[in-house]
């Protein structure tokens, strides 16, 4: 997909939060604004984590607090950004206030 070639974000680079949400937009591809497992699984798959299926599992476990099947809102998103920080070790910063 050529939008692909334009976003590169090398895994090991740390990254802000905004760049880790931009992140899993690019393969938001139903563009609703909600994040599935299929599309997380994309991303960390994207990002060479490891085990993407199993891993974007325990995030929806972690970060879908109202069991719908999608990451959406702030308030879940920042739960999969500290998830994505502290079980996937990734370097994420910046201000979760601005979710
Ligand atoms: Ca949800």
């Amino acid at each position: 997909m050529a939008i692909m070639c334009c976003f590169q974000v090398n895994p090991n680079r740390e990254m802000t939060v905004e760049e880790f949400k931009a992140r899993l937009l690019q393969f938001e591809t139903d563009h609703d604004g909600r994040v599935s497992h299929d599309e997380l699984k994309e991303a960390l798959q994207s990002l060479r984590v490891w085990f993407p299926w199993w891993k974007a599992r325990q995030v929806m476990k972690v970060a879908d607090t109202n069991h719908n099947g999608q990451i959406e809102g702030a308030k879940e998103i920042e739960k999969l950004v500290n998830y994505a920080q502290q079980q996937l070790h990734m370097k994420i910063h910046g201000s979760h206030d601005r979710w």
